[in-house]
């Protein structure tokens, strides 16, 4: 709806909030249990990614994901359910291409919420970065087994490329991307590495999410 996007609040520089808060290490997990074995972790930047509409406990999750959240003082960005998260006063919502065009972006903005965007070429960046996101996310980096993509693996080069045209606004890196990967991808300057199944996989996540966050810039949030 344009008309939405035409009404977004335009007092901040920057429509959404957060444009300068680093987001670290950046785990996409499906469920509570997750949510709360990676904060008790040390983690500080969680997305609960729920792919079924159906759940009956869709709500009841989202609600208590975002009171971990607090209770951690750690950023968790709902996927999707943008509704629910306005509804229960979400840190962050993350959002695909097909979201922002229903999405109701004036509200998440005035609400305060930060706003995450999926981009998965040059194309998509360019349109995500006309809504000033709180951060970009570049994917997929390398093949992954865990979604069902569209579109081809970007690689290191794209996603450097990538990077350079954000400028100073957050970017995550998402896609096949595997502990052994991550100094080649911090290597092209992205802010963030979301991963789901190098941590989710992992024969001993917490050591491997430990090992990460030592690896991966990630700060407590002062705002
Ligand atoms: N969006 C782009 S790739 C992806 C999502 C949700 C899955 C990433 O999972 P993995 O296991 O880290 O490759
Ligand atoms: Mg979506």
């Amino acid at each position: 709806d344009l008309r939405a996007v035409a009404a977004l609040p335009l007092r901040r520089a920057h429509r959404f909030a957060g444009i300068s808060t680093p987001l670290g290490l950046y785990p996409v997990v499906d469920s509570l249990p997750w949510i709360e074995r990676l904060l008790s972790w040390g983690v500080k930047t969680v997305q609960l990614r729920i792919k079924n509409p159906q759940d009956p406990q869709l709500e009841t999750h989202i609600i208590a994901a975002i009171a971990l959240g607090r209770r951690y003082q750690a950023r968790v960005f709902i996927n999707d359910y943008w509704q629910l998260a306005l509804r229960h006063g979400a840190y962050g919502v993350h959002l695909g291409q097909e979201d922002l065009l229903t999405a109701d972006l004036a509200a998440l903005a005035e609400a305060n919420i930060r706003l995450g965007i999926s981009t998965h070429g040059f194309y998509e960046l360019a349109l995500a970065m006309t809504l000033a996101p709180s951060y970009l996310a570049l994917g997929h980096i390398f093949p992954t087994a865990t979604k069902q993509m569209a579109s081809q693996p970007q690689g290191l080069q794209r996603l450097a490329r990538a990077v350079a045209l954000c400028r100073d606004r957050p970017t995550v890196a998402i896609g096949g991307i595997s502990y052994d990967r991550v100094a080649s991808v911090l290597a092209t300057g992205v802010s963030s590495i979301a991963m789901v199944s190098a941590i989710t996989q992992a024969a001993d996540p917490e050591a491997v999410t430990r090992q990460l966050l030592a690896r991966i810039e990630c700060r407590a949030d002062q705002e």
